[in-house]
């Protein structure tokens, strides 16, 4: 849009860098410069028109977009320009992802490289690699507690050796996943160091107070993100004779973003990954990007200005990078990350979908499925031009992160449920297999997270121990359940390295000093190697898992309706173990898919009429897309085998 006070500025700013980027071919700088200015100008004035300095600010904000547009490879460029033709390239069924710490996976980043092939084998084509960044050893709170921006952590390798990585994967049309931490630095941080010494301009990058007044008035309505390790919002920091906020480890301390110098400065470190060639930058915790007394400094809408504007200064530099939201927050803010008010993503393209995870967990302890489909009923609709991450497990704790109202309309009460899932998954049950870990335990509050493995929650662990054949069987089917949701739902599946190969708790994190008390370690492994090439070996564990994933995978990528238009129809069914939805092709009618997943241990039937029009389809005509056969349908009824799932599909 044009309008002129916003570009009488433009002028003025370019007007003045003109002699620094005269040299250089900036057409489609300038174009998406055009573009966009107006909405940056907007929001930069939102939320610091006030401030005496907005101009110089203005300014800055420019040349950072202009110089780091300068340094971005000509492969990057095509790149962009590409994708920009191909905008909806990210929706295409044929990406699947895994995350994984570098240093448990291959041990360094260069020995990435040689790993490649085997996330190839197995199909994933999309690299989440976590934070790599450097960290102080023993304060890193896994990679999220970054001292240098810039710079990887030494022993995992060199910059040079991300860049080698990001070109090959880019050969293997494999894409490069990165974190950014947005919001916090660790205080070891040169920002921090500073701020420490007592330089007032880098006091200002953190929300420091000389006595307990703010603090405490903050403290009022702020909740905990790690009651047991690091109680509070706020440390007191000797040297500097302040408080200084710190919502998760004390020694993460919290950039303050009502500052225009740190957004500025955090820009510039996304454009700087950008330019190292990640496809996708994962933006931690961005929920908590704003903080204001009174409210739980989660979720505020200035949160979301800062996304915007972020999102819109990116599209001028490096438009072909995506942005992963990582919000773990309840479902009606959770969607608000792709952009409010916009047909196409405005903040982030994709979100991790963390009510679909903790709903997939609450089925599984169940072996119903009532709060599932209540959950993912109530799940509002994304943009277009949007999709999801679905995950099962990740590096961190699962929080039951679902509705109240939803739990209540399922027939349960809500605090009763939500102790019984914690209960169910630390294994406080006789029946239980779970060998879940509680994390975040509240007792102020009573609120309680779990960690634990994808494989020793189901039960594996437990099964090896018994040496009971029909319970490892029992935890493979749930393991390949749950797979199975996550590439048939729509979005992108993000596996867990290791689940692929039934990697169980390690509770050696135990013994080391700065991790003890942090269980989140029990599900990140150092992947066993001989262990993995059991994956050659039929009748092994390893094998029964990498073999079925990788077949799913396979079949996902030949089926359009998998894509994510928002082409998902949830099929409410009157038997309770059972999930059903369809799957259809905005072109192609006739290609709908009729998923089925049965959460319990015995068999389940699905009277077909149920499902509207597969009714009339079912006699005979039906293949099982998956299981490439004609599933059990008789007279009419579907029978799912235990913990067992179906694509179904009109017969060609
Ligand atoms: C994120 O976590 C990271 O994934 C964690 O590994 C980090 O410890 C944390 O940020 C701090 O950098 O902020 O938006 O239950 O789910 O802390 C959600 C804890 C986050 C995590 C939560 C999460």
């Amino acid at each position: 849009m044009y309008e002129q006070a916003s570009h009488s500025l433009l002028n003025e700013i370019l007007n003045r860098l003109k002699e620094e980027i005269s040299e250089q071919d900036l057409r489609h700088f300038y174009t998406r410069l055009g573009a966009n200015f107006y909405a940056i100008h907007s929001l930069f004035s939102r939320l610091y028109g006030k401030r005496p300095d907005f101009e110089e600010q203005a300014q800055r904000l420019v040349e950072t977009m202009a110089r780091a547009y300068i340094q971005r490879a000509e492969p990057l460029r095509q790149i962009d320009i590409e994708r920009e033709k191909d905008y909806n390239w990210f929706l295409h069924q044929k990406w699947v992802g895994m995350a994984l710490y570098c240093g448990g996976f291959s041990g360094s980043v260069s020995n990435m490289e040689e790993k490649l092939a085997y996330l190839q084998e197995l199909g994933v084509n999309l690299v989440h690699i976590m934070p790599l960044m450097q960290c102080p050893p023993g304060k890193d709170d896994g990679g999220y507690a970054v001292s240098d921006f810039r710079r990887i952590d030494p022993r995992l390798g060199q910059l040079a050796d991300m860049q080698a990585l990001a070109a090959n994967m880019r050969q293997r049309d494999m894409l490069l996943t990165l974190d950014v931490v947005l919001n916090h630095t660790s205080d070891a941080h040169d920002w921090a160091q500073r701020a420490r010494a007592g330089e007032k301009k880098y006091q200002d990058y953190y929300y420091t107070y000389a006595n307990r007044n703010v603090p405490d008035m903050f403290e009022q309505s702020m909740p905990e993100v790690f009651p047991e390790t690091s109680p509070g919002n706020f440390t007191w920091d000797p040297e500097m004779k302040r408080w200084v906020m710190t919502v998760f480890n004390s020694y993460q301390w919290d950039l303050n973003y009502s500052n225009p110098a740190v957004f500025i400065e955090m820009l510039d470190v996304v454009l700087y990954w950008a330019n190292q060639g990640a496809d996708i930058l994962r933006l931690d915790a961005v929920a908590f990007l704003w903080k204001k007394i009174g409210s739980t400094c989660q979720n505020e809408r200035e949160a979301h200005l800062i996304l915007q504007l972020m999102k819109d200064c990116s599209q001028v530099v490096a438009p072909g990078t995506l942005f992963i939201a990582e919000a773990i927050v309840a479902p009606v803010e959770v969607i608000k990350y792709f952009g409010e008010d916009a047909v196409i993503a405005k903040e982030c393209e994709i979100a991790y979908n963390a009510t679909l995870m903790a709903l997939l967990w609450d089925a599984i302890a169940t072996k119903n499925t009532k709060l599932l489909t209540q959950g993912i009923t109530s799940l509002p609709v994304k943009l277009e031009r949007a999709t999801w991450l679905n995950y099962v497990r990740c590096h961190d704790d699962i929080g039951l992160g679902f509705d109240n109202q939803d739990i209540e309309r399922a027939g349960y009460d809500p605090n009763t449920h939500r102790k019984y899932i914690i209960d169910y998954f630390t294994g406080q049950f006789e029946d239980s297999h779970a060998r879940g870990v509680p994390f975040g335990h509240n007792e102020r509050t009573g609120d309680a997270r779990i960690s634990g493995s994808l494989a020793s929650l189901v039960g594996l662990e437990f099964a090896i121990e018994k040496g009971d054949d029909r319970a490892i069987d029992d935890a493979i089917g749930q393991i390949l359940l749950l797979h199975n949701i996550l590439l048939s739902f729509g979005g992108i599946p993000l596996l867990y390295y290791g689940d692929e190969i039934g990697t169980l708790n390690d509770y050696s994190y135990r013994e080391h000093a700065e991790r003890g008390g942090d269980s989140r370690w029990v599900h990140r492994p150092q992947i066993n190697w001989e262990r993995a090439a059991l994956r050659s070996e039929p009748g092994t564990i390893e094998y029964k898992l990498f073999t079925a994933l990788k077949h799913m995978i396979a079949v996902r990528n030949e089926i359009d309706a998998f894509a994510d238009f928002n082409n998902r129809q949830l099929i409410p069914v009157r038997n309770p173990h059972l999930f059903a939805y369809e799957r259809y092709h905005l072109q192609q009618r006739g290609d709908t898919v009729l998923v089925v997943s049965n959460f319990d241990s015995k068999p389940q039937s699905l009277d077909l009429d149920e499902a509207g029009a597969w009714g009339q389809t079912a006699y005979g005509r039906l293949v099982d897309l998956h299981a490439g056969q004609s599933p059990d349908i008789i007279n009419n009824t579907l029978v799912v085998p235990p913990f067992g799932f179906c694509w179904l599909s009109e017969m060609r």
